[in-house]
């Protein structure tokens, strides 16, 4: 039995064995962790238990279109016996729930069900079910089917939302015959594609004031590296004026990552008083320049914290780094 096997059998006699499962997401929970989450809710509510979901951060009015979203709290409960954390491939992720809820958190077993590639450890104990599946939805169906648990069909509805957001609709290079073959388990289940598509498109839509913003944002894009790289910035009083609202950065990178020649695309959301670095690549640079500065993710898409403000010269740190990386790889090549 592999340690995976191993886990897998644990992590169904820990449920088994529970009354009250906690269920956690990273301390701003994404479009995977959040329908995961709350399938699973479903997904142990018809095995009898009592189920709790906390997110540390409320969830971006964009999550907000399952059923279910507003019981994702941010209190902690006082009594549950077995924690499942969703999505969440470092400690950096839960950091603000670690800082507030570690002695409750470490009293219990905690599963950790994900597919990140860059896995760090925690510091702690914790039983962990991970492999490279496109979405943790699409691993969270596919225990479901080993385990012969009842996915009901607005469960369904939730993993395939959270399978296409990962997969980027079922195109990202992670998606594997196993990935829609667990979304054809939710279609089955009575989640319908083209409702999907219409959710998608109606919580995505922009406001027109958001379309000039778009606009003004795609006319600041700067290429450099012989237009290898693509980079933009959102501005401080950008980032104030739309926050807990939505993400400006997401309306231009998918552009810029797809614009003729640009292979890696970095967006600086700079809040004036720290700056996260989006990155997107074609040609799997994001994860192995986001380790660089010592962030993380998949290949195509990662992210990182500068360590300074100086947006200038973050910049060329960036341009540096993404110099060399086409440096060694030009020579690995050869
Ligand atoms: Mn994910």
């Amino acid at each position: 039995m592999t340690e995976l096997e191993a886990n897998i059998a644990k992590f169904k006699d820990l449920v088994d064995g529970a009354k009250t499962i906690l269920v956690l997401q990273p301390d701003s929970p994404d479009g995977d962790s959040f329908g995961s989450a709350l399938a699973l809710e479903e997904i142990f509510g018809e095995l009898g238990k009592n189920v709790v979901l906390f997110s540390y951060k409320e969830p971006e009015p964009y999550l907000r279109i399952h059923e279910g979203w507003d019981r994702v709290a941010q209190d902690m409960p006082k009594q549950f016996d077995l924690t499942v954390l969703v999505d969440t491939g470092s400690p950096k992720l839960i950091k603000s729930t670690l800082e507030h809820h570690a002695t409750a958190l470490m009293a219990k077993p905690m599963v950790v069900i994900d597919h990140h590639a860059s896995r760090q450890d925690f510091g702690f104990t914790t039983i962990d079910i991970a492999d490279t599946s496109v979405a943790t939805a699409e691993l969270i169906m596919q225990l479901c089917l080993d385990f012969d648990w009842t996915v009901n069909t607005s469960a369904a509805v939730k993993l395939a939302t959270a399978l296409l957001s990962d997969s980027l609709g079922l195109t990202t290079s992670g998606t594997t015959y196993r990935s829609v073959a667990m979304y054809a388990e939710c279609i089955k289940r009575g989640a319908s594609p083209s409702e999907l598509s219409r959710l998608h498109r109606e919580v995505s839509a922009l406001e027109p004031t958001q379309v000039h913003l778009k606009g003004q944002l795609l006319s600041s894009i700067e290429y450099v590296c012989d237009g290898e790289l693509a980079i933009a910035e959102i501005t401080p009083d950008v980032v104030a004026d739309n926050k807990d609202k939505f993400e400006p950065y997401n309306m231009i990178i998918s552009e810029m990552q797809w614009t003729k020649g640009v292979k890696l695309a970095a967006v600086f959301k700079n809040y004036g008083t720290k700056v996260s670095v989006p990155l997107r690549s074609t040609n799997e640079s994001a994860a192995p320049i986001a380790a660089k500065f010592d962030g993380g993710g998949h290949p195509n898409a990662s992210a990182y914290r500068t360590t300074t403000t100086d947006i200038a010269a973050e910049k060329a740190k960036l341009i540096a780094a993404y110099e060399a990386y086409r440096k060694e790889t030009t020579v690995e090549a050869d």
